[in-house]
């Protein structure tokens, strides 16, 4: 595996699954693959769990892990090819990107949609720039677009909870007070489509998200349709997506808060979000501690996502 961005780089799905389930089994079993392998981590935005578990993940396979923090510490990256940088940024990633590389074997980036230039996130201005100038395998941490760690966790979690061959998942937009990007919701409509699941995502007119993501998911206007015999709820709140609105927030409207009443709708549904999550604006305090909730078992399953990925990228990039 040379680089991990989208479902498609797993390739069949319920295989990565079952490898994944195997390596939680046993996390230790691969300890030698990583040996005098070191994983660089690069954080342009902010992160509690993807660190920490990715790290644990590398050292569970027996890598060394580098973690810069580009805005602290690190010089201002300018991204943009032709600027006289005159500016505040000190150096650029066409040189930045090969340095960084020749220190490492694999690098995983987390840089956010920046909300303002839709053509730039949609077509993973800074990522993609890794993938095409670093000449090591690169993987996504959250990048503009997509999640795919969250979604190839949140999977695992579902497969190892769901009663049916094809459980109902619902994909909720919920408010918020700061505008957020669409990667995690895009990453989970793509990725519990392609794991064969019914999905239903409901919001406010005016968040569709991108089909390129949501292709094989209903949109469900009507709220209480949608949460009708769920078995699987997944909060999250997104900006708008839409050409107009682009990165803007639309609504702060409480009525699209999980709360009790919300999830008495569902077939005993469980609670899902990928954290870091606001109480009482996403989902209330009773849904989130209550024994439904997924949301500390999901966000466990971070470290066994990222070790598969890592370990198949190790196995095929030796
Ligand atoms: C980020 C987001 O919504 O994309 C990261 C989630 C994993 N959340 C916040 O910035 C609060
Ligand atoms: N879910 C997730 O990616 O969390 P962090 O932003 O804390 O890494």
């Amino acid at each position: 595996m040379k680089k991990f961005t989208t479902v498609a780089d797993i390739g069949d799905l319920h295989a990565a699954v079952a490898e994944a389930r195997k390596i939680k089994e046993n996390r230790f079993a691969y300890k030698h693959l990583g040996e005098n392998k070191t994983l660089l981590m690069l954080f342009f935005n902010s992160s509690l769990r993807t660190r920490l578990s990715t790290q644990k993940a590398a050292m569970n396979l027996g890598m060394n892990v580098m973690v810069l923090d580009v805005n602290q510490g690190a010089w201002k990256l300018e991204t943009e090819r032709g600027v006289i940088m005159d500016g505040d940024k000190a150096e650029h990633l066409l040189e930045a990107i090969p340095v960084m590389a020749s220190y490492c074997d694999i690098i995983g980036v987390r840089s956010f949609a920046g909300l303002v230039n839709k053509e730039e996130d949609y077509t993973e201005k800074v990522l993609s720039q890794f993938i095409k100038y670093s000449g090591k395998p690169v993987f996504s941490m959250e990048a503009a677009t997509g999640h795919p760690l969250q979604a190839f966790a949140d999977i695992i979690t579902i497969e190892e909870h769901k009663t049916k061959e094809r459980p109902k998942v619902v994909l909720t937009w919920a408010p918020h007070p700061r505008a957020l990007p669409q990667a995690v919701p895009n990453s989970f409509a793509q990725w519990s489509v392609a794991a064969g699941y019914d999905v239903v995502i409901t919001h406010p007119r005016g968040y569709e998200l991108s089909p390129e993501f949501t292709a094989g998911a209903t949109i469900e206007y009507d709220r209480d349709e949608a949460f009708d015999g769920a078995d699987f709820v997944y909060a999250k709140n997104w900006s708008a997506f839409n050409d107009a609105d682009y990165g803007k927030i639309l609504s702060t409207d409480r009525t699209w808060t999980v709360d009790e009443a919300t999830m008495a709708k569902t077939d005993n549904a469980f609670f899902m979000h990928c954290l870091p999550v606001r109480r009482n604006m996403i989902v209330t305090d009773d849904v989130i501690e209550s024994p439904r909730s997924l949301v500390i078992p999901e966000a466990a399953n971070r470290e066994i996502s990222a070790q598969t990925v890592l370990k198949r990228m190790l196995e095929t990039n030796r």
